[in-house]
């Protein structure tokens, strides 16, 4: 959803700038006039090649302070903020700084009395739009691997109801989701599988809904909370309409249920005014004697009467009707 150009290196940035100015043509030259020319022309064409591929990068980038709060702070915990902010502005200096070089380099040749002086007016310029091109080469590695982040993120619709499955690691929200919705999340025996929100949907009665898949969450407090489980965090606080809550009462997941239950506890002291639905996963494995629904993301037991509940709560909570077409509108239900 983000188009940002790909970031070159600083050398890399150099040497389309110079290999492009050497283009222009110098054969057959001998005139003074011709020489003072055509090097006006390089200076010209490498300072335009650097100020615009810089220019390009500046624009590219989402201006922080327009995203909504939920991609905002999605870039704080996986790139950083002020950083982002300090690279692109170091950029934009640079970009300045070559344009004033090469227009002060111009403006000497364009005075300048022997080819010789000429020459090293041109070549004192490409040493010094090299050096301020160099200087902020971190930064362009910085929004070269910025970018390739924020490329990855998911295409969240804001109209559009959205269920954010959280839990622990392990118990598995991921095969929930591939089995309710388009998403194809990996699944695999060990925790952390997933550590980037990702997003599926389904269609029910004409209506489209986001179902939210999140990193697993750890039993301990908000702010000792590394950033992957923050990934998940934000989901939550920004995205959801609803969260299911995934349970795993076989511990196959490898967490005790009672640290499973604190997770929930947490949850629902940090998100008090979002609705709660409770699962227990893996009821192919283990059937527990607690009330709470039973689902087998494995097997598909359980899983439509699940989302009958979901769908149940999101129209509890927009307060809507269906139409006598069995159409209901929830397009009002997220922020
Ligand atoms: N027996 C059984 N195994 C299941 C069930 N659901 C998931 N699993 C297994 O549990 C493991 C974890 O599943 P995932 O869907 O990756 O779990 P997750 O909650 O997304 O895990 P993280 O992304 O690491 O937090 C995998 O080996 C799944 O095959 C189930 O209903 N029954
Ligand atoms: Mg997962």
């Amino acid at each position: 959803m983000f188009k940002i150009p790909t970031v070159l290196t600083a050398d890399e940035i150099l040497d389309k700038a110079f290999k492009k100015a050497a283009k222009v043509d110098l054969s057959s030259v001998t005139k003074l006039e011709t020489v003072r020319e055509i090097n006006i022309a390089k200076l010209k064409s490498s300072s335009d090649t650097i100020v615009s591929t810089m220019g390009r990068y500046v624009k590219a980038f989402p201006s922080i302070e327009r995203l909504s709060p939920f991609y905002n702070q999605l870039i704080d915990v996986t790139i950083g903020k002020d950083q982002l902010r300090k690279s692109l502005g170091a950029i934009d200096w640079s970009r300045g700084q070559v344009a004033r070089i090469s227009k002060d380099a111009v403006r000497r040749v364009a005075v300048a009395r022997k080819m010789g002086e000429i020459d090293e007016i041109r070549r004192g310029a490409y040493g010094r739009i090299s050096s301020v091109v160099k200087q902020v080469g971190k930064d362009l590695k910085f929004l070269a691997n910025a970018r390739n982040i924020i490329r990855k993120f998911p295409t969240i619709e804001p109209a559009v109801p959205t269920i954010v499955i959280a839990g622990a690691p392990n118990v598995g929200k991921s095969q929930l989701i591939g089995r309710i919705s388009t998403a194809k999340p990996r699944v695999a025996v060990y925790p952390f599988t997933t550590q980037e929100v990702s997003v599926g949907t389904f269609e029910r009665r004409y209506i489209r809904y986001q179902v939210i898949d999140t990193p697993g969450l750890l039993d301990r407090p908000l702010n000792e909370r590394n950033p992957i489980e923050l990934r998940a965090v934000l989901a939550l606080k920004y995205l959801a309409d609803v969260i299911v809550f995934i349970l795993d009462p076989s511990e196959t997941c490898g967490y005790r249920v009672d640290e499973q239950e604190r997770i929930l506890e947490s949850i629902r002291s940090e998100f008090g005014d979002i609705p709660i639905i409770l699962a227990e996963n893996k009821s192919d494995v283990l059937v527990t004697e607690t009330d709470r629904p039973k689902i087998s993301a494995e097997t598909g037991e359980g899983v439509p009467e699940l989302v009958d509940s979901i769908l149940d709560e999101l129209k509890k909570r927009s307060g809507l009707e269906e139409g006598p077409d069995g159409h209901l509108d929830l397009r009002g239900l997220s922020p």
